[in-house]
């Protein structure tokens, strides 16, 4: 079966991407996003199968998506796989969404059949990537593993992505050694990236530790310039609140990316929406501000509750 596989540039992406390599040898493997994918699929013609992994399907898009992978699917096998939240009301036959799973126990498990038990390993090293190993079935995934050593290889491909993240044709390579279930510590720059990014992870926590900004449940730190999300993370620690924020301005656009990270089971997909909404999800220096204060007080009247 000819197949084609789309798959995110991220842990999660890659490892969705080798186990769905793993399952059918010799397939192309492109990296793309929720924007792209769009104009990428248009190389998904003429496959038998095709598989995409770990793309949001993003409000703005759904429609213009939802029409091509259906005319797609009216002559191929379309499996695509996703945990990020859907725009209200979405549904399509070819849609595998599970917002509790990581990508790649997903597509562990719509392979499983045609896949090596231990290629369970590679789809571990995406959940823990895309931190979703929290769930009851990834918990007994990996007590078929060494916890030690497979936090140590997981660790090695999240912090060795960090350096040269848009190196597309390196992931690829990447994707197919792990769709050999070559260890991540095996892979010589991986290795050695996997240091340099700690050490550059270190220097941001101790940044954020002094530019952190806390307001009553949400702290926050504005362009690091770094991993988004860590930052966020050292912002919520550092902070002493609930919830951790990193903004960053992106001045091409004049708009503001943000990256949340809350502890405990803060529902913040929908505080963040029903906030931006209100905000109209614009930028500018000020709004910014009312934008902050709003997320405040929407996440200390979620914790409230
Ligand atoms: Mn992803």
């Amino acid at each position: 079966m000819k197949t084609i596989i789309l798959t995110h540039g991220d842990s999660d992406g890659i490892c969705a991407g080798a186990v769905a390599l793993a399952a059918n040898p010799g397939s192309p493997l492109y990296f793309t996003n929720a924007v792209s994918v769009v104009s990428d699929l248009d190389q998904a013609r003429g496959y038998d199968r095709v598989v995409v992994c770990d793309i949001a399907i993003n409000i703005p898009t759904a429609g213009r998506l939802k029409a091509l992978v259906d005319s797609l699917a009216a002559d191929a096998e379309v499996i695509y796989i996703d945990h990020h939240p859907l725009p209200e009301g979405f549904e399509a036959e070819w849609l595998i969404s599970d917002i509790t799973s990581s990508a790649s126990e997903m597509t562990y498990k719509h392979f499983r059949n045609d896949l090596h038990p231990d290629m369970s390993r590679v789809a571990l090293y995406g959940a823990i990537g895309d931190y979703r190993d929290n769930s009851d079935s990834v918990r007994d995934m990996v007590q078929d593993w060494d916890k030690r050593s497979l936090y140590y290889q997981a660790g090695t491909l999240s912090q060795g992505i960090e350096i040269g993240r848009r190196d597309y044709e390196f992931k690829r390579w990447l994707a197919m050694q792990l769709a050999k279930n070559v260890q991540p510590s095996d892979i010589d720059v991986l290795a050695k990236n996997a240091v340099i990014a700690s050490q550059q992870e270190n220097e941001l926590r101790q940044r954020v530790a002094t530019d952190v900004v806390s307001m009553r449940n949400v702290s926050y730190v504005m362009d690091q310039k770094a991993c988004m999300s860590k930052a966020a993370i050292y912002a919520r620690v550092y902070g002493h609140t609930p919830v951790g924020m990193s903004v960053e301005y992106r001045e091409h656009r004049d708009a503001y990316d943000f990256s949340l990270r809350a502890k405990g089971d803060l529902n913040l997909n929908l505080i963040v929406s029903a906030t931006a909404a209100k905000h109209g999800g614009s930028g500018g220096g000020h709004p910014l501000k009312y934008f902050l204060k709003d997320l405040d007080e929407a996440v200390t009247a979620a914790l409230a509750k």
